[in-house]
């Protein structure tokens, strides 16, 4: 009678930490990224209300894409260097990618790209480059 026990307790065990395991995976897989089978990774960048890209700067994986997301408000992300004139923050495209509006509430809500190049890739929101929304990818 005391081995069914241990053979019983052993099967519990068993049970109770395969489902504990799983949980522990999906809590990692719902990190910020998604992998894909190929090895290559998606990063998620929020665009927020309060005129931020969160995260404002990101190190990825040479071959990796980058999907920002529209949180809310409108807003724009266009690759380029931000420069100051006499009338404030500017944006200069570099002509890399450029998402178009955002808006809230229509089938565009979200943008991709794939850095297939390693270097530091500055990027800014056209419409509020003015109050700080200004990102940087790092391809490693
Ligand atoms: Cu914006």
């Amino acid at each position: 009678m005391k081995k069914i026990v241990t053979v019983f307790n052993i099967v519990v065990l068993t049970i109770i930490f395969s489902f504990y395991g799983c949980s522990i995976a999906d809590q990692a897989n719902s990190d910020s990224s998604i992998a894909p089978s190929s090895g290559a990774t998606t990063h998620i960048v929020k665009m927020t209300g309060d005129y931020e890209f969160d995260p404002s700067s990101l190190t990825i994986k040479q071959g990796d894409s980058v999907k920002w997301i529209l949180i809310a408000r409108d807003h724009e992300v266009a690759s380029g260097t931000v420069i100051e004139t006499k009338d404030g923050r500017e944006g200069v495209p570099d002509g890399l990618w450029d998402s178009g509006t955002l808006t809230k509430g229509v089938a565009k809500q979200s943008f991709t790209y794939t850095f297939n190049s390693t270097g530091t890739f500055p990027y800014y929101c056209e419409s509020h480059v003015d109050l700080g929304m200004i990102g940087t990818i790092t391809v490693e």
